[in-house]
């Protein structure tokens, strides 16, 4: 990850998060829809508390609509309410206001009844590197961008930004660390490119992706490559897609690194198709 984790950081961290989150009503806890368990922070619940939470699960314009639901309902389960967005796009950034009204009405009718004028109801966005907090924030204050308290000699440490009606979110996301010491977890999060290429060569890593594919999407495979996957190694598609593809070198061998990033890129892209690598049903 481009952040540095480590043990006194994360403390720090953690202090700091704990400290914004008194000053909010609502937390804004963000996914990759593709790898919702993956994508989560491991301490999440602790740092959170008994604050209510919406989790995001974001990028589900590239995941599995079949499996976007699935998720849901596992969530439901665990009575934690999630909403399906595209920060990218702006989907479902209505759904999400308006349960963030739904969720905080208790909190409002409290401060009503102590007396307190009315104030608005103040959110924060929670994640892990790359999941899509700065592009939500983009997305949720593009209309009224006006930024509470950003005047010359304010000071800059807690900045809200208008989003709609009484909702305001503080402009700074908190940052979290995924479970890097996970190895299933560090795979998922190269692949979905969360991790830049970092915990293993491009070639290795297509290979396992590939490997997963054939298990969970075979088709999207073979319909996005024209190629035979059954009884092959991994290593033999990505050669043949390369071979399809005209990646070959001057001596007339596939240039497998090129095609590897090829289709990790395409993979990242959502070109392969809408791919969801986690399962509710492994948890
Ligand atoms: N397809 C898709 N891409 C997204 C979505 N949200 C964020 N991204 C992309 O994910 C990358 C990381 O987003 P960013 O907002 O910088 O993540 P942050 O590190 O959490 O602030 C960027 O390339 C975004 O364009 C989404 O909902 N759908
Ligand atoms: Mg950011």
């Amino acid at each position: 990850m481009n952040i540095n984790w480590y043990p006194g950081h994360m403390k720090k961290t953690k202090e700091s998060i704990k400290k914004n989150l008194s000053l909010v009503d609502i937390v804004y806890e963000l996914v990759d829809a593709r790898i919702p368990v993956s994508s989560q922070n491991p301490d999440i619940d602790d740092i959170i508390g008994e604050k209510p939470r919406i989790k995001l699960l974001n990028k589900s314009d590239l995941a599995d609509e079949n499996m976007n639901l699935e998720w849901q309902k596992y969530f439901e389960e665990k009575k934690i309410p999630s909403v399906l967005i595209d920060a990218v796009h702006s989907r479902g950034l209505k759904e999400l206001q308006d349960l963030t009204y739904t969720l905080t009405e208790k909190k409002r009718k409290n401060l009503l009844k102590k007396g307190i004028r009315k104030r608005p109801i103040r959110i924060m966005i929670l994640g892990i590197p790359n999941v899509g907090k700065s592009t939500l924030i983009n997305s949720l204050s593009r209309r009224k961008g006006a930024r509470v308290g950003n005047k010359p000699g304010v000071t800059k440490a807690n900045q809200w930004i208008k989003i709609k009606g009484d909702l305001e979110l503080l402009d700074t996301p908190g940052i979290l660390w995924p479970k890097f010491e996970d190895e299933k977890v560090g795979l998922n999060l190269a692949f979905t490119g969360a991790i830049k290429d970092e915990i293993l060569d491009i070639d290795t890593l297509t290979i396992k992706l590939i490997e997963r594919l054939n298990n969970l999407y075979p088709e999207h495979i073979k319909s996005r490559y024209k190629v035979e996957i059954e009884g092959r190694s991994p290593y033999d598609i990505i050669m043949e897609i390369g071979k399809k593809r005209g990646t070959i070198l001057s001596g007339g061998e596939v240039d497998f690194s090129r095609i590897s990033s090829i289709i990790i890129d395409e993979f990242r892209k959502g070109k392969i198709g809408r791919i969801t690598l986690e399962r509710p049903t492994d948890f």
